[in-house]
């Protein structure tokens, strides 16, 4: 049973993962035995992760690639097919947030968040998707949010682009189930990474920041999340463990999403 667990001999392309989230999973799969392919758009900041990866004993590979550019993401699926063999697990967790209100958010701004996360996880995952059906096996995860189910004010653009990538992998779901690939999510909750680090600011007299208050009081746990949280539920959706879960948005949220929230005192 727990060899269903194992990732021995498989390829795992994890999506911006220089750190935070992406870097957090792409080390968990690399200890459950798969080889790590994984891109960002700073080639200073993916040389740096690729020498933390193996320093952490990961068989980790890096490419200086942008999810919103087809030609780059074709380009890397094509070279790592070349050099290490078909992508058996592909994690899309790029994603940029900005925190605007919608009067004051320019349509580029909007655009641009959109963009990378939600039809960068498109264009990865159909340019991955053929090794996968040819191969006819896969695992497709993609990284969505409490955003996909709830709003909040400033986070407009992110909770639609959010919203729409746990509708892609539904129907990636339907659409690649009959070749024995199986697409999910994870939504991750409140996650300490460098994405949320403004909403743990101190304020100025050294005080909590009151969205950090905030979110605990949301949080059954009653802490943030971090990256190592979701460690397990990546290598089990990315595992044979797995193999009949398919359409499915696994929250790792510590319950909010179960809670009303704290009564302040
Ligand atoms: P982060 O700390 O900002 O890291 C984002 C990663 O994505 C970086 O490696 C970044 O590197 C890369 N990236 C951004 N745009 C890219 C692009 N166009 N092409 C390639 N790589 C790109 O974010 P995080 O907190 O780890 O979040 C990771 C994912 O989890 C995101 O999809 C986020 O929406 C989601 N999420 C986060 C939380 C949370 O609380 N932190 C909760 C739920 C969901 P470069 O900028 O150098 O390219
Ligand atoms: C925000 C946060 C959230 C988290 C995450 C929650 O501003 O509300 O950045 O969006 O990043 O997506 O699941």
């Amino acid at each position: 049973m727990i060899n269903n667990f194992s990732l021995e001999g498989k390829i795992a392309l994890v999506t911006g993962g220089t750190y935070g989230i992406g870097m957090g999973m792409a080390t968990a799969l690399g200890k459950a035995g798969a080889k790590v392919i994984f891109n960002a758009r700073k080639a200073d900041a993916v040389k740096a992760a690729e020498s933390e990866y193996r320093a952490n004993g990961v068989d980790a590979y890096g490419y200086v690639c942008d999810v919103t550019k087809e030609d780059q993401v074709v380009a890397m699926v094509k070279d790592v097919e070349a050099k290490h063999g078909t992508i058996d697990i592909l994690v899309n967790n790029a994603g940029i947030i900005k925190r605007i209100p919608v009067i004051e958010m320019s349509v580029e701004d909007f655009k641009e968040v959109i963009d990378i996360d939600l039809v960068g996880p498109f264009i990865v995952s159909k340019a991955v998707a053929p090794g996968m059906i040819a191969k006819k096996a896969g695992k497709i995860i993609n990284i969505c949010s409490m955003m996909s189910e709830l709003g909040r004010e400033t986070v407009s653009a992110y909770a639609a682009a959010k919203g729409g990538l746990k509708m892609l992998t539904k129907n990636l779901a339907c659409e690649f189930g009959e070749h024995n690939i199986q697409v999910n999510g994870i939504g991750p909750g409140y996650i300490a990474t460098p994405q949320t680090a403004p909403l743990r600011q101190k304020q100025a007299d050294g005080s909590p920041h009151p969205f950090d208050s905030f979110i605990i009081s949301k949080t059954p746990a009653a802490r943030w999340g971090n990256p190592e949280d979701l460690s397990g539920p990546v290598v089990f959706l990315a595992s044979g463990a797995s193999d009949f879960v398919n359409g499915h948005i696994l929250y790792v949220d510590g319950g909010i999403l179960a809670y009303i929230g704290k009564q302040p005192k």
